[in-house]
């Protein structure tokens, strides 16, 4: 089946007035809260009700000045660890999917590039103006920044938002997992402990936390504006792949046919973007990412487990019961569950 031709690109041609914005990040920064608890990357800092790291909150504060939206680009909002590198994954697979051979035949650009050099993150690539090394001609954003922290000009522009979550408690120990190996501070991050990390994510005080609050904008966003908002949960998204599959193609405007249907292409995107396949490819098991230049991850990081419930090898009754209260509470009368 031939696709439409891409509809548009993400074009960033650098800072406008880099010291205006670098003063305003300073003016930002120096009165912002902070907080040297956690051990990776680097300090955090509040702002505007979440906490990033300095590299994050330039990044943020950048796009908030000056990025500008394509109509019909499609952002893929994640809190971290809830599954943002299988929905770049699905979300790059649907829309290149020229056909069917290409989702199984070695020249499929996920066989060779990792997920998320496939699709930028907004904050980062825009704030490091490296050039997007990869297929800048597809409509595909990413971004870890909470719904009231997106430049007005997403809010306002017709393009659209996909926005998955995830247990609380898989979150938090894939994210402890995760800064565990991420060197950035001259800490030893060997002596991090689950209780400490774990209690600072309890008080809200994680990278781009709280994240009840983090999902709770996007929930509201997406009960106000269906039809802008498409909101996904990891659990739901590994019961029933293919439904949801589906479901999300034809929210992103790259719906599956009855012949692709027929032909099985839906089963070749999931298959493609299986936990167990990415992960064995050559470039997830050796490659590298460059988060920002100063912090680079080996691409296995990101794909550790892959499973629903792992929380219950690491987390206590009582962690789980203090976790759950915070989040069942702070979700009352949102209509939304997440533990
Ligand atoms: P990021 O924010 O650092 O990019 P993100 O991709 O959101 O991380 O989440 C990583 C989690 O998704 C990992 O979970 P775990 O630590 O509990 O294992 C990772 O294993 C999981 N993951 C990555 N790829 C897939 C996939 N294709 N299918 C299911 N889960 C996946």
């Amino acid at each position: 089946m031939a696709l439409p031709p891409l509809k548009s690109s993400f074009i960033y041609d650098g800072c406008k007035n880099p010291e205006k914005s670098q003063q305003n990040f300073q003016e930002i920064i120096s009165k912002a809260p902070n907080n040297s608890e956690w051990f990776a990357f680097s300090d955090l800092y509040e702002y505007q009700g979440f906490w990033f790291t300095p590299k994050f909150l330039e990044g943020t504060i950048l796009a908030q000045e000056q990025f500008k939206p394509q109509l019909n680009d499609i952002i893929l909002c994640s809190y971290p660890r809830t599954g943002t590198t299988w929905l770049k994954s699905l979300s790059f697979a649907i829309i290149n999917r020229s056909n069917s051979d290409s989702l199984i035949n070695p020249v499929n650009p996920l066989h060779s590039v990792m997920p998320h050099d496939c699709v930028p993150f907004l904050e980062v690539d825009l704030f490091q103006q490296k050039t997007i090394k990869y297929y800048p001609k597809i409509p595909l954003l990413a971004t870890h920044l909470p719904y009231s922290s997106l430049p007005q000009p997403v809010i306002d522009s017709t393009c659209k938002l996909v926005y998955i979550c995830r247990d609380p408690k898989d979150v938090f120990v894939s994210l402890w997992h995760f800064l565990g190996n991420v060197k950035g501070k001259e800490t030893n991050t060997d002596e991090f402990s689950l209780q400490k990390g774990f209690d600072l994510f309890c008080n809200g005080v994680s990278l781009h936390g709280p994240y009840w609050d983090h999902v709770l904008g996007y929930w509201r966003a997406s009960l106000e504006w269906p039809e802008k908002i498409f909101f996904i949960k990891y659990e739901d998204l590994k019961k029933k792949t293919s439904i949801h599959v589906k479901r999300l193609a034809e929210f992103m405007g790259y719906p599956f046919s009855l012949d692709e249907q027929r032909e099985g292409v839906v089963e070749k995107i999931i298959e493609m973007c299986d936990f167990n396949n990415l992960r064995n490819l050559e470039v997830n098991k050796k490659g590298e990412y460059a988060i920002f230049e100063s912090v680079v991850v080996q691409n296995q990081k990101y794909f550790r487990k892959g499973e629903v419930g792992d929380w219950k090898n690491y987390l206590s009754a009582d962690m789980q019961e203090r976790l759950n209260c915070i989040v069942d509470q702070k979700l009352q009368g949102s209509g939304l569950t997440l533990c």
